[in-house]
């Protein structure tokens, strides 16, 4: 296709990063990575959510040294310095997910895109925190992000880089079309995410053997519906006793999963993308200027009462 804006991509998956690991050998895995990425000819390298520790979330953390070891008060910073080096000695943009705690003291689930002169040019706090503050007992491992992030403050940004337009989501933000809706409406053509899903989910044990189909459901249809090409990229593999999917894909615009893992180790998953694509279905199908009317959405009817309206108690 000649003249096309054409880029390559990279997810890049990781297995599970154990507590017993130390940072630098973690880290060394991202750049190994990050050196397959420059030789498949990739620009852009995606990593999970909290690529950098554990999915800490996943049990209480009591003591408050060991709870404020898992978040980057800086960044770049002692634990990443040497990857900011390596992408940039590698020309390689990269979106990073890891814990954020500002100088005053707030702590996000956070990522960031960095451009391939190692400057981060563009952070998202995630927003759609799933799970509780407090522990709920007998569950097999828990998710106490609302314990351990403050919702995010910064709203669904998007950035230039290249010649598109980049939108940042974090795992549970997939789950919900207004991530990419609003993204869209920023005009995002690009959105890169990271995720940690447990392969079981204790609140609803029926969903369990659909986590796979529900993890691409979601990022198909954000990128289907919004003509936007999605690459996400799975921490993935038993870290710490919790099972984790994997799925890591790169999809475009069509819905179609054009590249996804094989394993739920690390793996790199490559494509090149036509960003023309992204125009071509906003142009022809999702065509927000001529064919949404959101101003005909409202006002709500309210519903009338069918009697089978769910209720807590229902
Ligand atoms: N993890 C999960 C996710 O949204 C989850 C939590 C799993 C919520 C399954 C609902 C159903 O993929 C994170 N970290 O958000």
């Amino acid at each position: 296709m000649t003249g096309a804006r054409r880029i390559t991509v990279s997810a890049a998956q990781l297995g599970p990063v154990p507590l017993a690991a130390s940072r630098a050998e973690t880290l060394a895995r991202l750049i190994k990575l990050l050196e397959e990425a420059a030789v498949a000819g990739s620009e852009l390298v995606v990593f999970p959510e909290a690529a950098l520790t554990p999915f800490f979330p996943h049990w209480l953390v009591e003591d408050a040294a060991e709870l404020n070891g898992y978040y980057e008060s800086e960044l770049p910073g002692p634990n990443t310095q040497e990857l900011f080096d390596a992408a940039r000695e590698l020309r390689l943009a990269f979106v990073l997910g890891y814990a954020e705690r500002t100088a005053g003291d707030r702590r996000f689930n956070t990522a960031v895109l960095v451009d391939e002169g190692g400057e981060v040019v563009h952070r998202y706090r995630k927003i759609h925190l799933p799970g509780f503050r407090d522990v709920t007992p007998g569950t097999p491992f828990q998710n106490l992000e609302k314990r351990y992030f403050e919702v995010g403050d910064l709203g669904f940004g998007v950035q230039p880089w290249r010649n598109t337009t980049v939108g940042l989501a974090i795992c549970n933000d997939r789950r919900w079309a207004e991530t990419y809706r609003v993204l869209a409406l920023r005009g995002a053509k690009l959105v890169c995410l990271g995720y940690n899903t447990p392969a079981t989910t204790p609140h609803l044990a029926e969903s369990d053997r659909l986590a796979d189909f529900q993890n691409h459901l979601s990022m198909q249809a954000g990128a289907y519906q919004n003509s936007m090409w999605v690459v996400g990229a799975a921490k993935a593999g038993v870290e710490e006793g919790v099972a984790q999917i994997g799925g890591s894909a790169i999809i475009a615009p069509s819905g179609e999963i054009i590249a996804t893992a094989t394993t739920r180790g690390d793996e790199l998953v490559t494509a090149e993308i036509d960003l023309d694509m992204a125009s071509r279905y906003r142009r022809d199908v999702f065509n927000f200027a001529q064919h949404r009317r959101p101003e005909h959405y409202l006002p709500i009817v309210e519903p009338v009462a069918t009697g089978n309206e769910y209720t807590e108690t229902s």
